[in-house]
């Protein structure tokens, strides 16, 4: 398998977690998103990374289709729960955490105009949705204080690390007001999935 990527895609970082966690061996393919013929877009028409490109050439994409493929292609050690409830718990805390990585790219994209172009009602829009989205990521990772030791991470873990370490990077004040979800974060730092997939 091929994953095409970038070092500081969160939902390629997502991806990359999950293959580590799971042990399966992946190529990297980095990719230049500014680059107007990179290569993904041979794979995903939209351009968008991460793209997964199996041995018989096939593609997959987007992040939580390749997930659920990893998953019911490689079922051990399992990311999701089994359990019905559980499991949709699980993809729900995937969703919230992948719309603040949906927001915070945009919000990022957005400061990065000429100040007088920025679009400030957008801004603070998308600042409050990423702030309460974030409250609700700090309440769950109350029940995973020993998230360091489990033998495998979960789904829902996996995507808060990418999403969180996301807004650390490109929006750190974000995370003033919730010290005991970054600390959760650098709990985890020690973890090999974590540490070789961190953003450079
Ligand atoms: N919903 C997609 C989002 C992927 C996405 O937006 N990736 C960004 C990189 S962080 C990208 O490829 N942007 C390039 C573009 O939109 O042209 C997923 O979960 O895979």
């Amino acid at each position: 398998m091929r994953l095409y990527a970038t070092q500081t895609s969160p939902y390629a970082r997502k991806v990359r977690i999950a293959l580590l966690e799971k042990n399966l061996p992946c190529v990297l393919e980095w990719v230049d998103l500014r680059a107007a013929d990179h290569g993904a877009l041979e794979h995903n028409p939209l351009g968008k990374i991460p793209v997964l490109v199996r041995n018989d050439g096939s593609a997959v994409y987007d992040s939580a289709v390749i997930i659920q493929y990893l998953e019911i292609l490689h079922p051990e050690p399992a990311i999701l729960p089994h359990d019905p409830e559980a499991r949709i718990e699980a993809l729900r805390i995937e969703a919230l955490a992948s719309g603040i990585m949906d927001i915070t790219v945009a919000w990022v994209l957005e400061q990065r105009h000429a100040t007088d172009c920025q679009d400030a009602d957008m801004l603070q829009r998308a600042r409050g949705r990423v702030l309460a989205a974030l409250a609700m990521l700090q309440e769950e990772t109350c029940a995973w204080k020993e998230a360091r030791a489990l033998p495998v991470l979960t789904l829902a873990q996996i995507a808060t690390v990418a999403a969180v370490g996301y807004v650390d990077l490109r929006a750190p004040d974000f995370l003033l007001q919730f010290p005991n979800l970054t600390t959760w974060m650098h709990s985890l730092r020690q973890r090999p999935s974590i540490n070789a997939t961190a953003p450079q």
